[in-house]
């Protein structure tokens, strides 16, 4: 059994801060679940172009207004609490937040911890394991 809290998590290097968004990763490759989990904020009025080519990636909405555009049949759609977007097919998108998002997004392979976006929105397979 594993305890942890978003407010401890926040000021550890659990925490990652990007352009458009921050992270906290609450669950890691290292806790051998088989997935990670994050609390993740993105920014308003911002537009991310993502490509999660090595990962599959489920988003739950808990707060905010924005949108996802998947970019192989141009398709938008709405997001908003209670919202799930789940990308099954690695699918290429861009994500859209109109006001602050809050968002828990589960990955399979989990994520090694302190991870960014590349120059294709993507996050390699290799990475250092935060294990605390
Ligand atoms: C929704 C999304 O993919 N945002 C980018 C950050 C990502 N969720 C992460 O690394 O936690």
């Amino acid at each position: 059994m594993i305890l942890r809290t978003l407010e401890e998590a926040e000021k550890s290097e659990r925490r990652v801060i990007s352009e458009n968004w921050e992270s906290t990763r609450l669950l890691l490759k290292g806790d051998n679940m088989g997935f990670s989990f994050h609390i993740t904020t993105i920014y308003p009025n911002t537009e991310t172009k993502i490509w999660y080519k090595n990962h599959l990636e489920s988003v739950f909405c808990m707060a905010g207004d924005g949108e996802v555009e998947t970019l192989h049949d141009g398709m938008v759609y709405p997001i908003k609490p209670g919202s799930i977007y789940i990308l099954d097919k690695n699918d290429r998108h861009i994500l859209r937040a109109k006001t602050t998002l809050k968002l828990a997004c589960v990955f399979n392979p989990p994520l090694h911890g302190k991870e960014v976006h590349d120059e294709f929105g993507s996050y390699s397979l290799e990475g250092e394991e935060i294990l605390d």
